[in-house]
């Protein structure tokens, strides 16, 4: 209760931020997009991870704000970063499962693309396993209606969750995100290997892009290398990055 009612403080306060990550293309080793993370800039204690307030602010619906928030300060940064001369980039949005259930997230994400003139090609969504499988023909739905407007649909988190493989096939997406927890070990468990290389494997067949989360060792990026996973994230290139950070690394990159 002590923390919905400061989270609820910190949104009135505008506390809350967005941290960026960059997504490396491997086989061209350039940023190709961004990963808006989620921060609370306390007061008092500083920078905070959403793994300590996520589940309650998606319990009381404060998530569904905050989250908005969150979309607008990402639509706005890229556009911004359009605007400063920088090549376009994707940037990347997680939505929880209280905002996908929203029954105007369609409008809302419309209304805040129209508002930060950024073009919906260059927004990316993404969305866990978990929440995608949960209802299926509602998750087909959406994603229809996000897609017709060109915005990019990632799975998140993809092999933690439980996915009927006959229901993958349906979803209308565009990318796999390999859960880290399946790339820590990548060269060192034969079974999380063979989980990495099946997953690249699906998500090829089914031309969906795939993107390696967690990378931090050389090891573990000639190993995605050697199995043509497309697109890296992780410690290894940048840890997600505040504002003026993320804004002195492109520019210095481009
Ligand atoms: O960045 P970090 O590893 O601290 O994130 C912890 C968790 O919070 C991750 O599971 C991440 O997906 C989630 N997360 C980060 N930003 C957002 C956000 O804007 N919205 C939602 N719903 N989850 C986020
Ligand atoms: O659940 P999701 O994939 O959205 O979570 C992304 C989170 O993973 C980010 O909050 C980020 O802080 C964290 N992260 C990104 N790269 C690495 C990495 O190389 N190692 C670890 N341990 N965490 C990472
Ligand atoms: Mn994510
Ligand atoms: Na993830």
């Amino acid at each position: 209760l002590e923390l919905e009612h400061s989270l609820r403080r910190g949104l009135e306060k505008n506390e809350f931020t967005v941290h960026y990550q960059p997504q490396i293309d491997i086989p061209n080793n350039s940023i190709v997009g961004i990963e808006a993370l989620l921060r609370w800039d306390h007061p008092q204690k500083g920078i905070i991870s959403p793994a300590y307030f996520i589940s309650i602010a998606e319990e009381t619906g404060l998530i569904v704000p905050i989250g908005e928030q969150v979309l607008r300060y990402a639509c706005l940064q890229n556009k911004e970063w359009q605007l400063s001369g920088l090549p376009p980039m994707r940037v990347a949005v997680n939505l929880s499962p209280r905002q996908f259930q929203q029954q105007n997230l369609v409008q809302v994400i419309t209304d805040i693309l129209q508002e930060t003139g950024m073009e919906p090609h260059y927004l990316e969504l993404e969305i866990t396993e978990s929440l995608a499988m949960h209802d299926v023909e509602f998750t087909i739905k959406t994603l229809n209606e996000l897609r017709k407007m060109g915005i990019t649909i990632a799975i998140d988190d993809f092999g933690t969750g439980y996915s009927s493989l006959s229901y993958l096939k349906r979803l209308p997406i565009d990318i796999l995100k390999i859960d880290r927890y399946f790339i820590r070990d990548v060269t060192k468990d034969p079974g999380n290997e063979a989980i990495v290389d099946a997953i690249i494997l699906l998500a090829h067949n089914l031309k969906l892009q795939v993107i390696a989360e967690g990378v931090e060792t050389e090891e573990q990026l000639n190993y995605l290398r050697s199995k043509n996973c497309d697109l890296v994230q992780g410690y290894y290139f940048y840890k997600p990055l505040p504002v003026v950070g993320i804004t002195n690394l492109l520019l210095n990159t481009f």
